[in-house]
């Protein structure tokens, strides 16, 4: 029986040395395998004489048992060692404090052409969009704009060119967002154009525009707000009255006077500048110009198919980069558009 103990404590070494999972299986096979050494002495139980048998064969399984409790032991204290391991590699502090989402914001002259949106929604506009790479058509001959008005020079107009350089066929950046209305209006023609009774236009176009032009106060690119109603009986005095509501509500205040100064635009007749005077305030008092308008050209309507004796209209233009500058209080128009996070932040 010595050597029970023997290959008890033998294998209880053998295991304390493994500490490869793998290897600790392999092991066992040396000791309770088909031809491990206790297997081998069970098997050598049948030759003992009857007497022994008993005696001889509890004695094995006690010393089976051992081993089996000494390779249990084992395997959990390398199951347990194993996961403290991963447990350790994958430590968290919790107490760290969190990496913060960087805040994003609106641009400020984003929050402007939003809450014009808004504004607008309110009494019914739609809002209209429309590509930013124009052709001639609408961006000029549709709004009535003469071939040798000088709008169309390349001075004040970028135009595209081909590949190999040579100057696309009238294809431009637009000058304003007025194309998007001419477009929107050939498009409900082909809509609505056969019923007795078209039904109203009444859109704004906001987006940007170019123009070859930079200083303190004009940036190549830029911003317009235009709008446009369309319908039966549509007048001058209808168009006073959305233009001096919005300004109010644009402002949060009642306290400004609205002017309307007679002025030109291709597509409009009569045609005026829009002026506002705060009576209170930093800007008390200025006259301050903030749009154009005026009464949709009966040819604009003619070319985009819509019958001028049937059907009045009337348009706005608004710049937002100067609203959104009268609003704040910023005085040049170039801050908007150089990305310096300084002062973008102050509008987040
Ligand atoms: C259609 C018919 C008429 C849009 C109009 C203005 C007057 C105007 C300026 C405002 C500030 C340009 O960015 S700005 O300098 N715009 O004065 N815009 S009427 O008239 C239209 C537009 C579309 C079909």
């Amino acid at each position: 029986m010595d050597n029970l103990d023997q290959i008890v404590s033998e294998a209880r070494a053998a295991f304390a040395a493994i500490s490869d999972p793998d290897a600790l299986e392999q092991a066992k096979a040396r000791f309770l395998g088909k031809s491990g050494q206790i297997t081998e002495l069970l098997k050598g139980l049948g030759k003992l004489p009857p007497e022994e048998k008993k005696t001889a064969g509890a004695a094995i399984n006690v010393a089976k048992t051992a081993v089996e409790n000494a390779l249990n032991k084992r395997r959990e204290a390398i199951r347990k060692a194993a996961l403290e391991a991963r447990l350790a590699e994958e430590a968290l502090d919790v107490t760290l404090p969190g990496r913060a989402e960087a805040g994003g914001g609106l641009h400020p002259v984003t929050r402007t052409l939003e809450r014009i949106e808004s504004l607008f929604a309110s009494i019914g506009f739609e809002v209209a969009d429309g590509p930013e790479i124009e052709e001639d058509f609408h961006n000029f001959t549709a709004l009535n704009t003469p071939e040798d008005h000088p709008a169309r020079s390349m001075h004040d107009t970028f135009y595209l060119q081909n590949p190999d350089g040579s100057l696309a066929d009238k294809v431009l950046l637009r000058t304003h967002t007025s194309p998007i209305q001419a477009r929107y209006m050939q498009a409900h023609v082909a809509k609505y154009g056969r019923l007795e009774k078209m039904p109203e236009i009444r859109i704004i176009a906001p987006g940007r525009v170019y123009r070859v032009d930079s200083d303190a106060t004009h940036s190549p690119m830029f911003h317009q707000v235009e709008g446009l109603w369309v319908g039966e009986n549509v007048s001058f005095a209808d168009l006073k009255g959305v233009i001096a509501d919005f300004l109010k509500s644009f402002f949060e205040t009642d306290d400004l006077t609205v002017r309307f100064r007679p002025s030109f635009f291709p597509f409009t007749e009569p045609s005026a500048e829009i002026d506002v005077a705060f009576m209170s305030g930093a800007l008390k008092g200025r006259w301050l110009e903030i749009a154009g308008c005026g009464m949709v050209h009966p040819n604009v309507l003619q070319i985009a198919g819509i019958d001028p004796e049937k059907y009045t209209g009337f348009a706005f233009g608004f710049g937002p980069d100067r609203l959104t500058m009268l609003r704040y209080g910023v005085n040049d128009l170039r801050l908007f558009f150089e990305g310096d996070l300084r002062f973008l932040r102050q509008f987040a």
